[in-house]
């Protein structure tokens, strides 16, 4: 019975399809006039949309006539890396936090094929905030595990959008990383730049708190008071960090396409030591000039775009800074090529300012549980570079060299290779006081800097492994043990 039931529904379908069809051809041979009508129903040349995984973007379009344009993509729920040591199991278009990026023209048809990989426990579905339809394409594209959706639609305005999951609990498919981007390219293009890329910033709500290991599930309740453990760019903590930085050469223009996934939060993007020369606000046709910081609503966009015109290290953060020093939100941009001294000079000097009575300030530093597991030497390098890159690169610079007068050298440093305890108890509480490294002395403040044991360990036999240092192993226990000693005033004097 159930068989002639599917039949019947099967035959009702066919009809319904058949009929649409005979209607869109009417519609489309009196609109076309007296031209040829025999192939009225696809006129438009078919083109199948090259999707990319962030940050990279699809070529500039370069045509300049209307498309049908074939979109097909896969939702996935897979478990991938959150920070070092955390997993989560994120739901994804296409295998990837955020989803890939479409690219077409204003004018073009997309015929989205949205399917639903087997292995997934959830449906899913799509809403294209580029869509002029109810529910952005949601309703049509709602897709159970293991079966495919099409539906099309057709680009009436350009712009930088966002699309995002919508199947209920809406806020659950979205704060697992249900989002990308689409950009509707205007019908007369957009400016050559030399680079694009894509950006997309999402907040995500764990059991755990910040940094806790393993795998970590979703937390309804932190996501409803939108406290979010997770702030991040590209779907995990350092996922446009170290090698994985975005790069550009002294001279080329970047444009950035940047998306906010939320579910909750807003964002201030900026990237430190940037202007963007221009902005399309919220990704729409109204640009703006000279700006420092961008707001990219939950649900929304911008684009921006901005002359590199020194080298260095550019810090991309969600300017709300705590989520960028504390939960994520910090990327790179590493620019290469010759220095221009007019535009920026580079420190010219420095003298030590110590107010009276000033003395190592201590960043909040709780214990926090430390969940580390056990990890091998060459984890622990991995992780640590990690660490460094986001706590002490900016004062001991890149390779470690340090500023002279100002932030010692951890490169070849024979106070740091002579006594790894000292090195820790310098990172538990800080350090004030002369200080003589390689030769040169120093007077200035180091901060304590939050980090728990697995962190300190990491990120000291990164260092000792790195920048010519003498190699070495320090172990969550041994930075343990030097917690519970009470700190050492000033220990620079002996080795
Ligand atoms: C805000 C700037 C700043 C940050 C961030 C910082 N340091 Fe330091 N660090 C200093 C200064 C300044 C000193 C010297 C303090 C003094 O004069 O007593 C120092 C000293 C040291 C020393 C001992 C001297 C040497 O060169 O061997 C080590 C080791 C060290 N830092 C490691 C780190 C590590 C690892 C991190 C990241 C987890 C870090 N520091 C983050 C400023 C910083
Ligand atoms: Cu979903």
């Amino acid at each position: 019975m159930s068989n002639l039931k599917i039949k019947v529904l099967v035959s009702m379908v066919a009809t319904a399809l058949a009929l649409t069809s005979c209607a869109q051809m009417a519609e489309k041979s009196t609109s076309a006039n007296n031209s040829n009508t025999t192939s009225a129903v696809n006129k438009l040349p078919i083109i199948q949309a090259v999707l990319t995984h962030a940050p990279n973007v699809p070529e500039q379009i370069t045509r300049n006539y209307s498309a049908k344009v074939v979109v097909n993509m896969e939702t996935q729920e897979k478990i991938m890396r959150m920070a070092d040591g955390v997993d989560y199991m994120f739901w994804t278009f296409g295998g990837q936090v955020p989803g890939q990026f479409i690219r077409v023209r204003e004018g073009d048809e997309v015929e989205f094929n949205l399917s639903n990989s087997p292995d997934s426990k959830m449906p899913h579905n799509i809403d294209l905030h580029a869509v002029t339809g109810p529910g952005g394409g949601a309703a049509s594209s709602f897709t159970a595990p293991g079966h495919t959706s099409v539906f099309s639609f057709k680009t009436l305005n350009p712009g930088l959008y966002v699309y995002h999951c919508a199947t209920a609990p809406v806020g659950m498919h979205i704060g697992n990383g249900m989002y990308g981007l689409i950009l509707v390219e205007p019908k007369g293009g957009m400016s050559k730049v030399d680079r694009e890329y894509y950006v997309m910033q999402g907040d995500f709500y764990t059991k755990g708190k910040y940094g806790e290991a393993g795998l970590q599930p979703f937390d309804m309740e932190k996501a409803i008071k939108e406290q979010p453990d997770y702030v991040v760019f590209n779907g995990s903590v350092g996922a446009l960090n170290g090698e994985k930085a975005l790069t550009a050469k002294v001279g080329e223009t970047v444009r950035l396409f940047v998306g906010n996934g939320g579910p909750n939060l807003v964002s201030s993007f900026h990237v430190i030591g940037e202007i963007f020369d221009k902005v399309y606000v919220e990704g729409g046709a109204t640009e703006n000039k000279n700006v420092q910081t961008t707001l990219v609503p939950a649900g929304g966009a911008a684009i921006a775009e901005f002359k590199v015109e020194v080298p260095g290290t550019f810090i991309m953060v969600d300017h709300s800074i705590f989520r960028a020093f504390n939960k994520g939100a910090l990327g790179m941009l590493k620019v290469t090529g010759p220095e221009d001294k007019i535009i920026y000079s580079g420190k010219q000097a420095d003298k030590v300012y110590l107010p009276e009575g000033s003395a190592a300030q201590s960043i909040a530093n709780k214990q926090t549980t430390d969940t580390t597991k056990s990890l091998s030497k060459d984890e622990q390098i991995a992780q640590g570079k990690n660490v460094f890159e986001s706590n002490c690169l900016a004062c001991h610079q890149a390779n470690g060299e340090g500023v002279p007068n100002a932030f010692p050298p951890l490169a070849k440093s024979d106070f740091l290779n002579a006594d790894h305890n000292r090195a820790i108890n310098i990172l538990l509480h800080g350090r004030s006081g002369p200080i003589t490294v390689n030769g040169k002395n120093f007077d200035s403040v180091m901060p304590a800097i939050a980090l728990n044991n697995g962190q300190i360990a990491n990120v000291l036999t990164y260092v000792i492994n790195s920048f010519g240092n003498n190699g070495g192993q320090v172990t969550p226990a041994q930075v343990d043990k030097q917690r519970k000693v009470a700190p050492v005033a000033n220990d620079n004097e002996h080795g």
